[in-house]
């Protein structure tokens, strides 16, 4: 069978996410956000959840086996552009991903920590996060944690009364391996959200945006998609998480609240601009 050139192809990125049939976050607002971005997503089931908008439910880890099988068919047939991970589900996966990524050493990795939902419920046990931190981390182009997971990435258990402040838990995620960690102030107590994006000599850019009313559920996937998006298309880190940010920020003020819980982030906002306009 011919195929297509790969200067012909919208860049491909990969993303490891566990399904969130909200369609707010994990897999499904990986592959929003990437189409919206001129991407082709390939997207790599971790785990199942059963949640709605106020909460998960349940959540049902995929065999690592089957997660792997499922990336080595792709990356057998197709050119990967990026990779993306959000949710992986056990340290079984991370580990088989981890083994998997070895091999694409040149493919920038955006890798979002998910260690609980915006609403609070666990997402990662101690062995997950350990094994991100073991395995992971060093394979990593740029982390996108919260001020809440860069903490407890950066958290030394063996020191007592450990207590890092931001710019000490961006130091030692680089020095734990990553090349560059933006860290997101969504958490934080001040009017407007900061962002702020290390690497090897500190601070490399900061951004600030006007804080939204509202809490949106799955704006750290869309986040991080946008980043690989980005990447996969050629962008500069400091350009891809600036654009990245402005991508984001414009998804969740055109947020939607479809349910009873939390907001959605729109990521086609751009493919319904006109029709309001219009209205
Ligand atoms: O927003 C983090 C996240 C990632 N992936 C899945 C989720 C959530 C939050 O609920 O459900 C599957």
């Amino acid at each position: 069978m011919a195929t297509a050139p790969p200067d012909l192809l919208p860049p491909i990125v990969m993303t490891f996410a566990a399904s969130d049939p909200t369609g707010g976050a994990g897999l499904q607002a990986d592959i929003l956000t990437l189409a919206s971005m001129g991407c082709h997503p390939l997207s790599v089931v971790t785990a199942l959840t059963i949640q709605d908008t106020g909460g998960v439910e349940d959540v049902l880890p995929i065999d690592a086996d089957w997660v792997a099988d499922q990336a080595r068919a792709l990356l057998e047939d197709m050119p990967i552009a990026a990779f993306k991970l959000g949710m992986l589900g056990s340290a079984e996966v991370v580990s088989v991903i981890a083994e998997i990524l070895a091999d694409y050493p040149d493919i920038p990795l955006v890798l979002d920590p998910v260690l609980a939902s915006g609403r609070g419920d666990a997402l990662a046990d101690d062995e997950t996060i350990a094994a991100m931190i073991e395995l992971l981390l060093p394979q990593t182009t740029i982390l996108t944690p919260n001020s809440l997971e860069a903490r407890r990435l950066a958290l030394d258990d063996e020191v007592e009364d450990d207590d890092p402040d931001l710019a000490e838990c961006a130091r030692r995620l680089v020095a734990g391996g990553c090349e560059f960690v933006l860290v997101t102030g969504t958490h934080a107590n001040t009017a407007q959200v900061v962002n702020t994006l290390y690497g090897d000599d500190g601070v490399v850019r900061s951004d600030r945006w006007e804080r939204l009313p509202g809490s949106y559920h799955g704006s750290g996937c869309t986040l991080a998609s946008a980043i690989a998006a980005n990447l996969a298309n050629g962008l500069e880190i400091a350009d891809a998480v600036r654009d990245a940010q402005e991508y984001t920020w414009q998804a969740l003020a055109a947020g939607f609240r479809p349910g009873m819980g939390q907001f959605i982030p729109d990521r086609f906002f751009w493919a319904r601009n006109e029709d309001k306009e219009d209205a």
